[in-house]
């Protein structure tokens, strides 16, 4: 059902390939894993599972396109601005994938099923293709620049609400525990009440494909990778979102800070963070 956009051996083909073999291990390793380690702190785990379908991944692409650079989560030091440096080694690709292989590990762990896969391939710092599949689910959002996004061959759009209060948000918290997530704090208590409701679903990825889809009216999240935000990006701009950071600055692969939604939000959402953040 995928033919319109995908053809053959194209970017976009060996993505959604990857995509749906490292999902579909994953969620045959559900319940079952056997190691679980922390990383940079006591909120930040990771599975066999994660890096088992990182290297799944990195081979296929590598035997498809061997010239191609690859930036994967499990595959750089761990830390709060573990994308930014390789991102800048990085800088001078022509192709790069950008690949966070389980996104939610948290709910993974736990044996909540709200996590993907996510992957992005961008030429010149520019993403071209993502690719979030969700293995609980079986739902696959494929984007490709210029042509759309679309959910198993369904053409996505995002969401008409026109206002915070008809709005259904989502938000995450986040990893940095001393600056970034007392900022978000305060961003929820400031819109929890002038929304119609907010969801903190644990896969940056999955929500911003739920935006792109039109479930949710936006997303934001602060101190988050280029890895969790890179393929979803994709689908929100080709499904007719609008991304920006948190101040309002044009997304770019190494923004952080991301706000994503319909568009008609975007600047009343902007706007609220900026009076949280301000308000002390
Ligand atoms: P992960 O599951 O791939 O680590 C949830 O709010 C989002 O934040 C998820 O995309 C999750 O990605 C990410 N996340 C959660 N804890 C993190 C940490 N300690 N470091 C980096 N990213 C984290
Ligand atoms: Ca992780
Ligand atoms: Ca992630
Ligand atoms: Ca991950």
């Amino acid at each position: 059902e995928q033919e319109s956009i995908i053809g053959g051996k194209s970017f976009t083909a060996v993505a959604v390939n990857c995509a749906a073999k490292a999902g579909e291990w994953i969620k045959s390793k559900m319940g079952s894993f056997t190691q679980l380690d922390t990383k940079y702190s006591m909120h930040d785990l990771v599975t066999e599972v994660d890096k088992g379908a990182e290297r799944m991944i990195r081979n296929l692409i590598g035997t498809h396109f061997p010239t191609h650079s690859f930036l994967g989560e499990e595959g750089v030091e761990p830390g709060p601005d573990a994308s930014a440096k390789a991102l800048q080694e990085m800088s001078d690709s022509e192709y790069l994938w950008i690949v966070d292989p389980l996104d939610g590990t948290t709910n993974y762990v736990h044996g909540f099923p709200f996590f993907s896969v996510s992957i992005a391939l961008a030429h010149r710092g520019q993403v071209i293709v993502g690719v979030v599949y969700d293995p609980s689910r079986d739902e696959l959002f494929v984007a490709e620049r210029g042509k759309g996004a679309y959910v198993h061959g369904r053409k996505m759009q995002v969401s008409k609400e026109s206002t915070l209060s008809h709005s259904l948000l989502a938000t995450g918290f986040p990893a940095d525990q001393h600056v970034a997530l007392p900022a978000n704090m305060k961003g929820v208590q400031a819109l929890a009440p002038k929304v119609r409701n907010l969801r903190i679903a644990g896969s940056a990825a999955l929500h911003l494909a739920y935006v792109a889809a039109g479930r949710l009216s936006g997303f934001w999240e602060y101190s988050l990778n280029s890895w969790d935000i890179a393929a979803g990006s994709l689908l929100v701009e080709e499904a007719g979102g609008r991304l920006s950071d948190i101040t309002g600055e044009p997304y770019h692969i190494g923004v952080r800070n991301i706000s994503a939604s319909n568009g008609l939000i975007h600047d009343e959402l902007l706007k609220e963070l900026k009076a949280a953040e301000a308000a002390g």
